[in-house]
């Protein structure tokens, strides 16, 4: 499983505490100031040494290529000739604008069109408005986001906090079909100031019978103790059970709990249909150790075919314990092999 929102970006020069707070090196900080205290530091005291988001405000430029990979399938990257599926993760906090260049290297209109933010239609990324782009062609779609208010009537406004995905709209037919089944997605998260940072993030596509567009799961790595978040969504004609061995988090926003008392449910296992997304923290291993902990769909005909793979969750030496720390010869290593590097999103699609 590939981690993304790899650490190229860090030291960008804002918001250094931040060292992951959007993805990929095409990105663009503009009109903005180192701010290496900022965020909300004494809200961080109840998890003592969790990083946490940042205010936003900032307006950012980056640059998408949609790029068709050595398999036939299609995908979105940051850098000529890195393109990858899932997509990179584009991370942004409530108050963030984003604009997006999207350069079209294919021989077929695409487009770019996202769930959860705020753009005008005509970043909607669809056809009947003209908002796609035509081959060899680039278009700047624009994004924005707000934190949760009043309105002047009283009534409440959401924030645009959550775990989001962003996909093509016009591949195959004007709803994007065929760009979904190639491939053109990925995740996207809109984090609330003071949200706390994981220390990695995977994200889990089950797109029809594949995981990101592979036949078997793809497999992930962290060590004991490290801050893990999943971003989780579902693509394509079928609903699926999400289901992680030996980690649970709760069904909310942040998949994690704000005290003793809040009443999210805490789940390890969550129905999700096209679309659909979600997020969660864990502690890799907590209470249970380190192993070759089983995630997959937990409709039985689908895990069975394939959709299944393993987070791995090695000691602080390195070894996983029941799983042979070689990764050659068992089935789980395999398919990890066959999908390495883990650094580079989607890098058994690259090029
Ligand atoms: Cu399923």
């Amino acid at each position: 499983m590939p981690e993304q929102s790899a650490s190229s970006l860090e030291n960008l020069g804002r918001r250094v505490f931040n060292r992951r707070l959007l993805a990929g090196g095409a990105v663009v900080a503009t009109g903005l100031t180192s701010m290496s205290a900022a965020g909300s530091g004494s809200s961080a005291s109840a998890v003592a040494e969790a990083a946490v988001a940042p205010a936003g405000g900032a307006v950012r430029h980056m640059t998408l290529y949609v790029e068709e990979l050595a398999d036939g399938q299609l995908g979105y990257g940051l850098e000529k000739g890195k393109a990858s599926i899932p997509g990179p993760l584009i991370e942004m906090v409530e108050g963030d604008t984003l604009h997006i260049e999207v350069i079209n290297t294919l021989d077929i209109d695409v487009s770019l069109h996202p769930h959860g933010v705020d753009y005008e239609i005509t970043s909607d990324g669809t056809r009947h408005n003209n908002s796609h782009v035509e081959p060899g062609g680039s278009r700047t779609y624009t994004w924005r986001t707000h934190a949760p208010g009043r309105r002047a009537d009283g009534t409440w406004r959401a924030g645009s906090a959550g775990y989001w995905h962003y996909h093509d709209h016009v591949v195959g037919t004007d709803h994007g079909t065929g760009g979904l089944r190639k491939g053109l997605y990925g995740p996207l998260i809109v984090r609330r100031k003071g949200d706390i940072l994981p220390d990695k993030t995977f994200t889990i596509v089950f797109n029809d019978m594949t995981i990101n567009n592979l036949k078997t799961g793809p497999d992930f790595k962290a060590t004991v103790g490290d801050r893990v978040e999943i971003v989780m969504i579902t693509h394509g004609e079928f609903y699926h059970t999400f289901h992680m061995h030996g980690h649970r988090w709760a069904d909310n926003r942040t998949g994690m709990l704000s005290g003793p008392e809040d009443p999210s449910p805490v789940i390890d296992n969550k129905i999700t249909g096209p679309a659909d997304s979600f997020g969660f923290q864990i502690i890799a291993g907590e209470r249970v150790g380190a192993g070759a902990w089983m995630y997959h769909c937990h409709v039985q005909s689908h895990s069975d075919m394939g959709m299944a793979g393993f987070f791995l969750v090695a000691k602080p030496d390195g070894t996983i314990p029941g799983h042979d720390g070689g990764h050659e010869g068992h089935g789980a290593a395999e398919k990890s092999s066959a999908k390495e590097p883990a650094e580079d999103s989607g890098a058994a699609h690259a090029h």
